[in-house]
């Protein structure tokens, strides 16, 4: 008997609900003239930090879209800071969807709390979510000295969508012994030029360069070229 099973040749990639989505996403940051960051790292490398940072030196009019697979911690942390943060737990899920990020996005609207610049902190770790599109004009990884100067090319698809990395804690280069030029080395196989920044919470001088950087790209109107 013929064999019924039928492999057809697919050229196009078929998009997923996440990305049709993050395609909606994209129109409606572009709608309401919004900068959209999504920030990606593993837990602990200064995430939340670097946003309390922003808004206490005033640098940024933003609100923020947190993930964690519990807790409110995060978007309390900033709420203080009255910033309008909106969480979304996950539960077990170990990265944002697309379709949470447009119901937080909806919520925060309703609340007339959008602003010009709005950062999504995804959950931490270094796998997930580089996964999953979530419509964002850029993708930024932090890498933060305590973690080791090794970790591009173990977790090469979450660097490969960054648009610019961030070494974090880099007031603690010399306590880890982390060397700069491995990262950098390492960048270069993956990507031939990524921006790369030097972050510490407590140098407002490393702050203002970054957040300058993500003014003149919101100028540019950058959007994201990379395909999750
Ligand atoms: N030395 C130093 N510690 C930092 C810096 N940024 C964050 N931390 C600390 O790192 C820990 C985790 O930071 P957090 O922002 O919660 O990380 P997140 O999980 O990525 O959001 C906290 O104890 C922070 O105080 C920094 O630039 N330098
Ligand atoms: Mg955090």
């Amino acid at each position: 008997m013929e064999n019924p099973i039928r492999s057809v040749e697919v050229g196009q990639r078929i998009l997923s609900k996440n990305d049709k989505v993050a395609e909606e996403l994209r129109g409606i940051y572009r709608q309401n003239h919004m900068f959209v960051i999504n920030l990606m790292s593993s837990p602990g490398s200064g995430k939340t930090t670097l946003l309390e940072s922003i808004v206490k030196h005033n640098l940024l009019n933003f609100s923020v879209v947190e993930g964690d697979l519990q807790t409110n911690r995060d978007a309390e942390r900033l709420s203080r800071f009255g910033v309008n943060a909106y969480q979304i737990t996950t539960g077990e899920a170990c990265h944002l969807e697309a379709l949470m990020v447009k119901e937080a996005l909806e919520k925060l609207h309703q609340q007339g709390a959008l602003k010009e610049f709005m950062f999504i902190e995804n959950v931490g770790n270094l796998v997930c979510p580089a996964s999953y599109d979530l419509g964002a004009n850029m993708n930024i990884v932090l890498l933060s000295t305590p973690e080791g100067d090794d970790k591009v090319l173990k977790y090469p698809t979450m660097f490969l969508c960054a648009d610019a990395v961030i070494i974090s804690k880099a007031d603690l280069i010399d306590v880890f012994d982390f060397k700069i030029e491995r990262v950098q080395k390492d960048l270069a196989k993956l990507k031939k030029e990524i921006p790369l920044f030097l972050l510490s919470s407590k140098n407002m001088e490393s702050l203002q360069e970054f957040c300058a950087f993500l003014q003149q790209k919101k100028e540019q109107n950058y959007v994201s070229s990379h395909t999750f």
